[in-house]
């Protein structure tokens, strides 16, 4: 075992688990590196000998680890180590799948206090448990709002930590710091405007990313930043700062749905039917929660939606999903029918 403390992929989230992915893909003339930035059809690597612009076919994203070979006289991206976590969203122009960043171990969802929207920000968290990682909540600009989002935050999405930051006052910021681990990497995820950028380069201890005020509505689509990019944090930990995404079609499993919504999938676990959708079935525990002022109704409403977005996502994509969905609607007519006719006999 080399002594990793003058490695210069170590700041980078260099270790052992990358270590034993990257040997089962390298080769005699590769050596690491891990994509820091990616262009229109090259990516900028960091590799212990500097940083690179390296040729690869298909592009990887920023956060892989991968095989460069610098033998020949253009450096080339030979192979990508295998991820152990993928930030996935739908891409907005079409249906496939768009990897944001890759070997992610915790989201950091910024949750501006001047726009609050719980769930924008549950939508986010969904998406971070999909991607097989964690959220964290840090709510930001909370000089401008001395109202109580963080705390609401907290009760609402059960189970997930909060952090109340500042950039401006600099509160918080050395909690979101001790968050970020030694060869643990973190993405920010949240809005355009809701100072990403100015959070990253806080913790940086340099203005590394630009930043600017929010724009109006004539400049829509506009970002500050434009482009994800990966960079080592001083005081330990691995950041990307990514623009502000307008659309985050859910993409995935589902399996995220029951942590994001732990309190929800703790309650229906009590409803009278397992296949229970809690919109009108008798017994449901969720809807009574709802009815006895013990769960946030607008939590329901964001969590329904979430699920029907989930549930025609993986209908599209899986024909037994598909199958069952539609043998489970005749199974509802035919119901239906029967009480129909049931209730004609009565009369
Ligand atoms: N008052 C106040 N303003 C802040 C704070 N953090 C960021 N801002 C301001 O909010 C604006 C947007 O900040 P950015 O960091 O550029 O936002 P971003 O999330 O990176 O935006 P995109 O790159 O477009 O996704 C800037 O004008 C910042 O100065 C804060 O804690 N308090
Ligand atoms: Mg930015
Ligand atoms: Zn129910």
């Amino acid at each position: 075992v080399s002594d990793q403390s003058h490695d210069a992929l170590v700041p980078l989230g260099w270790g052992d688990r990358v270590q034993a992915l990257y040997d089962e893909i390298a080769t005699a003339t590769t050596r690491p590196g891990r994509v820091v930035r990616v262009a229109r059809a090259a990516c900028f690597v960091a590799t212990r000998e500097g940083e690179t612009l390296a040729s690869a076919d298909p592009l990887p994203v920023v956060g892989d680890w991968v095989a460069v070979d610098t033998t020949a006289d253009r450096v080339v991206v030979l192979g990508v180590v295998t991820r152990w976590s993928a930030l996935i969203r739908q891409d907005p122009s079409g249906d496939r799948a768009q990897v944001l960043a890759a070997n992610v171990d915790l989201v950091l969802v910024t949750a501006p206090a001047d726009r609050p929207s719980a769930a924008r920000v549950e939508r986010e968290s969904l998406i971070a448990w999909e991607s097989g990682t964690r959220p964290v909540i840090v709510v930001t600009k909370t000089d401008l709002d001395r109202s109580a989002y963080a705390d609401e935050l907290a009760t609402r999405l059960v189970g997930v930590d909060v952090v109340s930051t500042s950039a401006t006052t600099g509160d918080g910021v050395a909690e979101v710091a001790a968050l970020l681990q030694p060869c643990h990497t973190a993405v920010l995820l949240g809005p355009s405007g809701a100072g990403k950028s100015t959070l990253a380069n806080a913790l940086l201890g340099e203005d590394a990313f630009a930043t600017a005020a929010v724009r109006g509505v004539d400049a829509r689509g506009r970002h500050t930043t434009t482009s994800r990019q990966l960079v080592p944090v001083p005081t330990g930990g691995v950041l990307i700062d990514t623009p502000g995404v307008r659309s985050l079609g859910l993409w995935g499993g589902g399996q995220g749905i029951d942590r994001t919504f732990a309190d929800i999938a703790e309650l229906a676990t009590r409803c009278r039917f397992a296949d229970c959708r809690h919109e009108h079935e008798p017994g449901c525990a969720v809807i009574a929660a709802v009815t006895a002022g013990d769960l946030d109704p607008d939590r329901l409403a964001s969590f329904r939606k979430l699920e029907r977005e989930l549930a025609w996502e993986r209908r599209r994509v899986d024909p037994v999903a598909r199958d069952a969905e539609r043998r489970r609607r005749k199974a509802i007519h035919k119901e239906q029918r029967r009480r129909y006719r049931d209730l004609g006999r009565d009369r």
